[in-house]
């Protein structure tokens, strides 16, 4: 069979992009050897719609196995009775939860999107915010961090039957258990997305969601350091007090009605090649090398905010607790646009994204900020010196915004430090 050069020539460019530069989007990793294999294996033929030991499928005798074990590791690794793997992405795993919880035009309540939430937790162009009717709360401009007692004036006031807890641009710790006395309050389900965060959750470094929320989501390609993917859990299946039924009017358990939500509900063939995958990634979020990964993702994290503070940027909330930082680039550099460092930034090989911060006074398109995390560049092997190099010379850069000799120079500095950091490590 003749490759196809044209496509592998580009899988190359994009090998050498990842290898040389330096990778700060706070929601990206580099997956293991062994992840990768699975994902590029024959498991990609199978069809099993269903789930293990019921199938839609003859053979899938081999993708049960892996299946399971993908289950039962993510289960041993979070404390969870139950979990489904089979979400093709976060916004899967929250659509799947929202189709369970919600009928249509049902009040559910997230973070403001323009504060640091999701699409998919009640933006007007996602289908959670066009079938069903989001309310939301937000930030405190002095402090950039959740005021959970206005949270609760919005809960008592717009009565959502949901409440969804979790972001993509928050650098603080979540109060899970404040939020489940809240929802209690109004008989709400309380599920937590904690895409972001998951990894360090997992290994006992933030607030444990699992313990407090009826519902979690997460991506498994952040700091879990998985394949691009999504899946639910829970930390104790129950009888659904609540009357939700399957669209056949039955009422069952919580796992019942979320299985028949991912499966037949939103999804039809699990990608099985994918769910191996993160059974490997999962059995090496057990491993103490792990553990030391994302105590070391957490450090870096904490003094590279440190170090943009002192460079005289706007970290919001003053820092982090997790992997990521939000910087509001008004203070130091005040005509600069998040999508203008962005791009400039792309061009001396350092990569971020640029980011809406709260209260904003700019467009999503352009931005006052930059969203920056250490998950994929701790598993390139950086460690804490390395971050205040790091935070240099992206302040040289957007010091000297149209200088090209500067990019230039940067651009170098970058590329030999990544030089001897193989993206295949480990
Ligand atoms: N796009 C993801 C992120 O960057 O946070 C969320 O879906």
């Amino acid at each position: 069979m003749k490759r196809d050069s044209q496509i592998f020539d580009l899988i190359q460019a994009e090998c050498q992009r990842q290898t040389s530069g330096i990778e700060l989007i706070a929601s990206e990793n580099f997956v293991s050897n062994s992840v990768m294999e699975a994902m590029g294996s024959v498991l990609t033929n199978k069809y099993a719609e269903g789930y293990p030991g019921k199938r839609y499928y003859g053979g899938c005798q081999i993708v049960d196995q892996t299946e399971s074990i993908a289950i039962e590791r993510i289960k041993t690794l979070f404390g969870a009775e139950w979990a489904n793997v089979q979400p093709h992405s976060g916004a899967q795993a929250n659509m799947a939860v929202l189709l369970t919880c919600l009928k249509p035009r049902d009040v559910f309540m997230g973070l403001d999107l323009a504060h640091g939430g999701h699409l998919s937790h009640g933006s007007p162009v996602n289908s959670s915010g066009i079938l069903y009717k989001p309310v939301a709360y937000s930030v405190e401009e002095a402090t950039g961090t959740i005021n959970y007692d206005k949270m609760e004036e919005v809960a008592l006031r717009e009565r959502p039957k949901l409440i969804i807890g979790g972001a993509s641009a928050y650098s603080r710790d979540w109060d899970w258990k404040r939020m489940r006395e809240i929802a209690d309050k109004i008989n709400a389900i309380l599920m937590g997305d904690i895409s972001h965060p998951a990894g360090l959750i997992a290994r006992g470094l933030l607030n444990n969601a699992v313990q407090y929320c009826h519902i979690i989501t997460t991506t498994t390609h952040k700091t879990l350091r998985g394949p691009r993917g999504g899946l639910i859990l829970m930390g104790k299946d129950f009888e659904n007090p609540w009357g939700l039924t399957t669209p056949k009017g039955e009422i069952k358990k919580m796992s019942q009605l979320l299985d028949s939500a991912v499966f037949p509900g939103i999804q039809g063939g699990p990608l099985e090649h994918v769910i191996a995958a993160k059974a490997v990634a999962f059995g090496e979020a057990l491993s103490d090398d792990y553990l030391n990964y994302i105590t070391q993702v957490k450090k870096n994290a904490q003094v590279m905010s440190q170090t943009f503070v002192d460079l005289g940027y706007k970290v919001i909330s003053g820092g982090t607790d997790n992997h990521l930082m939000l910087i509001d680039l008004r203070q130091k550099f005040p005509n600069l646009t998040g999508k203008l460092a962005e791009n400039t930034l792309v061009q001396a090989d350092i990569t971020i994204n640029k980011n809406m911060v709260p209260f904003d006074s700019r467009t999503p398109f352009t931005t006052s900020g930059i969203r920056v995390g250490t998950p994929a560049i701790t598993t390139r092997g950086l460690k804490e010196n390395d971050m205040h190099l790091i935070v240099e010379l992206l302040d040289d850069v957007l010091s000297h915004i149209d200088d090209t000799n500067t990019i230039e120079k940067v651009k170098k500095k970058v590329n030999q430090m990544m030089s001897t950091r193989k993206l295949f490590a480990w």
